[in-house]
């Protein structure tokens, strides 16, 4: 029997994959290819949760015992006890920061610091899960900058284009974690029959002819002028033979996703002056900055309708961003139509 061989056939796990892309750098020690490790194996406790969110009301939520009387957590509080857990030993990291906590989370007395830091949103639109909509984590990696000793919150106050790696995880029809290092973008599908993320997306590029749009509309009211003129002009109101079909779930993680894969752009604008959302929603270390850093790496580009989010210095954790990222035309376009306004 002659079987046939292709590239196709080979079979690439996530942790040979990481490896392999460390290997570019001889200078490398093999800890962020650890760290990345970790984040793929808390990923997979976390997903193995999340496919069994609709059953928390049987089995019982946070502050009530299940019926074996142990507590259960919400997903929300699992997925970020469970990055901390993964992470806080391993002396790979000097400091984490986390969507779900204020300040910065120190590495416990008894372990050692390593010279990384952490940032992570441990499920990003959890208020869907009730819905059993996808959600997601999203993660970035900064080098940090403190010489020894305890991280500090500079140490996490990166800009996005300091990025050492960043990425996320998709809890979807199928699991999936997609990442960068800085060499391309690549995506990895979880075969839950053996409990390995698979390399099924390498080297992903934004198709170059986008197909959608994705945008909350049912706050179009609050936008200035300019936005709701890009908008019209998404939907077909130009001469360029562009017509976007809009798609939004509501959970950041799964619309950036589609837009990667299919071509297209995500925004979240900033509201009117007042508002609660007029320097927008989204945050800059925890959402914006790492899809920012894939979506340059797979050609595309992320605004917050000026400059490039990758460029911002941070001021504080929990900063918020206007958001604008999907393929580079597109958000070129945006940031012409609110330059036109001012
Ligand atoms: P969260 O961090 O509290 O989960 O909120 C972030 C989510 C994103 O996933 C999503 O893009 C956005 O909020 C949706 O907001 P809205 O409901 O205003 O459209
Ligand atoms: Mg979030």
């Amino acid at each position: 029997m002659t079987v046939e061989r292709s590239f196709a056939d080979k079979i690439v796990t996530i942790e040979r994959h990481f490896f392999e892309q460390q290997s570019k750098f001889p200078e490398a020690t093999g800890v962020l290819s650890n760290l990345l490790y970790d984040v793929a194996v808390s990923a997979k406790i976390i997903a193995s949760h999340t496919t069994r969110a609709g059953l928390a009301e049987i089995l019982g939520t946070e502050g009530k015992e299940n019926m074996h009387g142990d507590e259960v957590q919400k997903l929300d509080t699992f997925a970020e006890r469970t990055i901390y857990r993964m992470n806080d030993h391993t002396g790979r990291l000097a400091a984490m920061a986390s969507e779900e906590e204020e300040g910065i989370i120190p590495i416990p007395d008894n372990y050692p610091t390593g010279k990384y830091v952490l940032i992570y949103d441990p499920l990003d639109g959890s208020s869907n899960i009730d819905f059993n909509v996808s959600v997601g984590t999203i993660f970035a990696i900064h080098r940090r900058k403190s010489k020894e000793g305890p991280g500090t919150l500079e140490d996490c106050l990166q800009k996005g284009s300091d990025l050492v790696a960043a990425g996320y995880i998709i809890y979807g029809s199928s699991t999936m974690m997609v990442y960068s290092t800085g060499q391309g973008v690549h995506g990895f599908t979880l075969d839950p029959r053996v409990g390995e993320f698979l390399l099924s997306h390498p080297n992903i590029r934004i198709p170059a002819k986008p197909k959608y749009y994705s945008v909350n509309q049912g706050y179009q009211h609050r936008w200035s002028e300019g936005m709701q003129r890009y908008t019209n002009w998404l939907q077909g109101d130009n001469d360029q033979g562009i017509s976007l079909s809009l798609r939004y779930i509501g959970s950041l993680v799964a619309d950036f996703h589609r837009n990667l894969l299919a071509g297209g752009i995500f925004y979240y604008p900033a509201e009117g002056k007042g508002s609660k959302k007029a320097s927008g929603k989204l945050r800059l270390l925890y959402e914006a900055a790492p899809l920012a850093f894939l979506a340059e790496q797979a050609g595309g580009y992320a605004s917050d309708g000026h400059n490039p989010i990758l460029d911002i210095e941070p001021t504080g954790l929990h900063q918020r961003v206007p958001l604008f990222i999907g393929n580079r035309d597109l958000v070129k376009k945006a940031e012409e139509f609110l330059r036109d306004e001012q």
